[in-house]
């Protein structure tokens, strides 16, 4: 079982998707290992997005990741989950996402895009630790 994280952005849970979004995974086949509801500030999306720091969008994705709460979740399952957590979700632009993404059925700014999954398997354990440090495997 490979573990990685998901947070359900402030848009998501602003519009009642939390459950949709979550339940696509569930029914797919992975399963939650954690998950709860919390506001981020600016220092635990600055570990976050490290990538991300200084970017021109930096500053508006802080903003928005943290005009309300999120639910954060790890999601585990077979093979890389980060990568089918990634294909579940659909492109960054939700204008550009696949019909059948959860971007893409749900969104039309990539600015509120209502999903965040890990990109690899590197980043989906360095984030889990970021956000669940103590999680052990069960
Ligand atoms: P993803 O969330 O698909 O991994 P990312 O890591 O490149 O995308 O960017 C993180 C978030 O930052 C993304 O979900 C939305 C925002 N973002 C990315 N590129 C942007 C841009 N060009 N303008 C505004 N927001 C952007
Ligand atoms: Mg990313």
């Amino acid at each position: 079982m490979e573990r990685t994280l998901v947070i359900c952005k402030p848009d998501a849970v602003e519009r009642g998707l939390v459950g949709e979004i979550i339940g696509r995974f569930e029914r797919k086949g992975l399963r939650i290992a954690a998950a709860e509801l919390r506001t981020l500030d600016r220092d635990v999306l600055a570990r976050h997005y490290a990538e991300h720091v200084g970017k021109g969008f930096y500053d508006d994705l802080v903003a928005f990741m943290s005009r309300g709460p999120v639910l954060v979740a790890v999601v585990e399952g077979p093979g890389d989950a980060w990568s089918v957590v990634r294909q579940m979700m659909g492109a960054t632009d939700p204008m550009k996402a696949a019909a059948g993404t959860i971007r893409g059925d749900f969104g039309t700014m990539v600015t509120e895009n209502l999903v965040h999954g890990s990109d690899s398997a590197e980043s989906a354990r360095r984030e889990v630790a970021v956000f669940f440090p103590g999680l052990r495997r069960e």
